[in-house]
């Protein structure tokens, strides 16, 4: 879809003279403090990043490209008056910065469609690798092993300006995209149906085909699947995957390494893997009270041992957010309208309740409130994807949405190689007007 590219340069490279004025013009206006304590708590709040795709707000969350969630769920075109928003939009919208007309979401999905085709040879590594690995192992190798394709890659190998890194990067994103589905879902059915494959079908949407490669071919479940990849695709620049792909892609790493190398990020438990903690965690908790439908008395109990053990609530807090995540709240609308009566649900529904507090009374959380992982789980075991060692794939296919949005957007800025500082603990002392311990 030539067009939707061309629009895309028309509207970006307007962005890139702004980024160059100000580069230029305002190069050494002080813009932050930096504390010892943002340092010491992982780089909080230290403005580092140009991301343009969305923004993430402490108390009113994410927006895309200014639209909170709701505003996608009625402004975004989809296939149906009661359905869910098409993320194929919401990729549009992050890129171009406009709400697309229905026609141009359509043309994305046919688009995708066509650049669908996924090598053997990322079959053949996928198949290497022995069953019982993660899922987030095998997409991440498997998405590494689809490099052989990058067209960036070629082109900056023959010599391309770079001026026109942009141009290669768009199209190894829009393959990459495009495949995600196809590797995601061929993952699930050798890991939990035997190998027993079902083959894309060219006229779906790009989530609806991922439910039916998955062999999940309901309505319902493409109906979750849409809302589902919206809401994961972006939550601004500074978090873990995001983070990564962008830095990776600095070293004009091509897209798949990238990508890849922000997969790995997602795959841990404070970041991605939270979506599995939180159904394993519940499970854990159900077999241990050898009860389906536990009290509330027995939930803050077990909420408070999990707290004494040294562990995390899964689901519950954020490095930004000080409230409700509105990615929680989109999953509990849903299931509220959809779901009549389910234990996993109403157990979620219990946590909500009962952990705030008891996460506030520790005097060290900072944000008591559940995450977006924290209802995911138990919507999609519900509507019988119950396989929850692989859910931080669903994940990672809706981040690559975001992500390599803005990595195009890096390409077209011709962001330089990140390099941050580093010291030794000894200059921190220094800085802090002390004399440090001798070693340290
Ligand atoms: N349960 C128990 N302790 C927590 C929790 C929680 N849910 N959240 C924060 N804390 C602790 C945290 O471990 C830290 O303890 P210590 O001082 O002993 O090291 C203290 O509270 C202060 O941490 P914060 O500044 O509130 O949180 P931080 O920004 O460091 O971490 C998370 C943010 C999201 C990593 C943290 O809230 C967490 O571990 N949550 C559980 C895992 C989770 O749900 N992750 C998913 C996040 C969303 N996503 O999809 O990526
Ligand atoms: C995310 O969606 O990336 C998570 O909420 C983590 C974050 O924003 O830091």
């Amino acid at each position: 879809m030539e067009y939707i590219k061309n629009r895309f340069y028309q509207k970006a490279s307007k962005c890139v003279s702004e980024y160059q004025r100000i580069k230029n013009e305002h190069g050494d206006k002080v813009i932050a403090n930096v504390t010892i304590g943002q340092v010491m708590t992982g780089m909080k709040g230290v403005p580092s990043l140009i991301t343009d795709t969305s923004k993430l707000d402490p108390t009113t969350g994410i927006r895309f490209r200014g639209y909170t969630i709701p505003e996608l769920r009625e402004k975004l075109p989809r296939l149906s008056p009661d359905g869910e928003p098409l993320p194929e939009g919401l990729f549009y919208l992050m890129l171009i910065g406009e709400i697309p007309e229905r026609d141009d979401v359509l043309n994305i999905s046919k688009d995708l469609a066509t650049r669908a085709h996924v090598p053997q040879h990322v079959f053949d590594v996928i198949d290497a690798i022995p069953k019982n690995s993660r899922p987030m192992t095998q997409f991440s190798a498997a998405i590494l092993s689809m490099a052989t394709d990058s067209i960036f890659q070629k082109a900056y190998r023959a010599g391309v300006h770079k001026k026109y890194y942009w141009d290669t990067t768009y199209e190894d994103v829009m393959n990459l995209i495009a495949r995600l589905p196809r590797i995601a879902a061929y993952i699930y059915r050798r890991q939990f149906f035997n190998d027993e494959h079902i083959e894309p079908d060219p006229r779906l949407d790009w989530a609806g085909n991922l439910a039916h490669m998955m062999g999940h071919d309901s309505e319902e479940v493409k109906r979750l699947l849409r809302l589902y990849m919206v809401i994961h695709a972006d939550h601004e620049g500074g978090n873990v995957s995001a983070h990564t792909t962008h830095l990776v892609g600095s070293a004009l790493s091509n897209p798949y390494y990238a990508y890849a190398a922000g997969m790995l990020g997602l795959a841990g438990p404070l970041h991605g893997y939270a979506n599995q903690e939180v159904i394993n965690w519940i499970f854990a908790m159900l077999q241990e009270l050898d009860t389906e439908n536990p009290t509330e008395e027995q939930i803050i109990a077990y909420t408070k041992r999990t707290l004494d053990e040294g562990r995390v609530i899964p689901g519950y807090g954020h490095a930004v957010l000080r409230q409700t995540d509105p990615r929680f709240t989109a999953q509990q609308e849903f299931a509220k309208k959809y779901v009549k009566d389910d234990k996993l649900i109403n157990i979620v529904n219990t946590l909500h309740r009962v952990v705030p507090p008891i996460l506030e009374a520790t005097g060290k959380v900072k944000n008591p409130w559940p995450n977006v992982d924290a209802y995911s789980g138990s919507l999609l075991y519900y509507y019988g994807v119950q396989e929850h060692s692989f859910y931080t794939v669903l994940f990672g296919v809706s981040r690559a949405l975001g992500v390599l949005a803005s990595l195009v957007m890096d390409r077209l800025y011709g962001l330089p190689i990140e390099r941050p500082s580093s010291y030794p603990l000894k200059w921190y002392h220094e800085k802090a007007g002390e004399q440090g311990p001798s070693g340290c």
